[in-house]
């Protein structure tokens, strides 16, 4: 089994410090919580802004910003810069990040529910996403929220209108709306991506380490962070991203899975290698 790609999902466009304190807005509260986290074990850090006063912004110079102060203090970190933003945000105002060309960014695989809103990601939209990632040669991960999302991604790729093999998918399961965090649907899920490509498991809230286990142990790999849970454990909140690294690192111990550094990320995922 290849060893454990943890990745840390730092900020998220939802969460707020009224819910956790130690939720990062500020430039440096996002470079302190990815240290945190790439200190625990995070080889990736999914990469959300914020401005000052913690509203989701997708400008593309506070991400040159935040992503500039985060590689002087984690300078070999693999960063997944979002294009889904915040619900509400237009296309264009979501594709800002890749203007910097980042090794990887997200790519949501289709519109659903979102708690009480409603996540749009339409195929017209996506095409745009393939195609300006195709032009930009970035690696998407593909955020699959529902079942459909996963076929929906499949038959873009077989078409060419996104990037093809080897594909790296990130299964987001316990959204409100959304499927749920069984390991029943997670199997469903692996069972169905074609051979050589890799995965990530992300459970959101009570789901983040009951996910996490089955995923350690089925050899795929493993997002936890603000954006998707708070708590460390029932009632504790985490004190930063770098605890819920740290718990995960623990959970692959007790099962015999080693944890993957950036550079074996990189060859794990079929980056090139990130020239020093
Ligand atoms: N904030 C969510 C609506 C992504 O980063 O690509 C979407 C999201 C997915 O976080
Ligand atoms: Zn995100």
């Amino acid at each position: 089994m290849e060893k454990l790609i943890i990745t840390a999902a730092i900020c998220g466009a939802e969460v707020t410090k009224e819910q956790n304190p130690a939720v990062p807005y500020t430039v440096e509260e996002i470079v302190r919580e990815a240290k945190s986290a790439y200190d625990a074990g995070a080889a990736i850090v999914h990469v959300h802004v914020r401005e000052d006063d913690g509203t989701p912004t997708q400008s593309k110079a506070r991400f040159k910003e935040c992503i500039d102060a985060i590689y002087k203090v984690c300078p070999d970190v693999i960063l997944i810069p979002s294009t889904g933003g915040a619900v509400g945000m237009t296309a264009e105002e979501r594709l800002q990040p890749t203007e910097l060309f980042p090794e990887m960014a997200t790519l949501d695989c289709g519109t659903c529910n979102f708690g009480d809103d409603v996540f749009e990601n339409t195929m017209p939209m996506m095409r745009d996403f393939g195609k300006r990632m195709l032009e930009n040669h970035i690696k998407p991960e593909y955020e699959c929220f529902e079942m459909g999302h996963l076929d929906t991604i499949l038959t873009m790729a077989r078409k060419g209108l996104v990037p093809g093999e080897p594909m790296q998918f990130n299964f987001v399961l316990g959204v409100p709306g959304c499927t749920p965090a069984t390991v029943q649907n997670l199997c469903w899920l692996v069972n169905a991506i074609p051979a050589g490509s890799t995965w990530t498991a992300t459970g959101i809230g009570r789901h983040a380490f009951t996910l996490a286990a089955p995923a350690i142990a089925m050899g795929g790999n493993v997002r936890v962070g603000f954006e998707d849970n708070l708590y460390l454990e029932r009632g504790v909140l985490a004190k930063s991203n770098g605890e819920l690294v740290a718990k995960v690192v623990r959970i692959a111990k007790e099962l015999g899975r080693e944890i993957a550094d950036p550079e074996e990320a990189r060859r794990i995922l079929s980056l090139p290698a990130r020239k020093k």
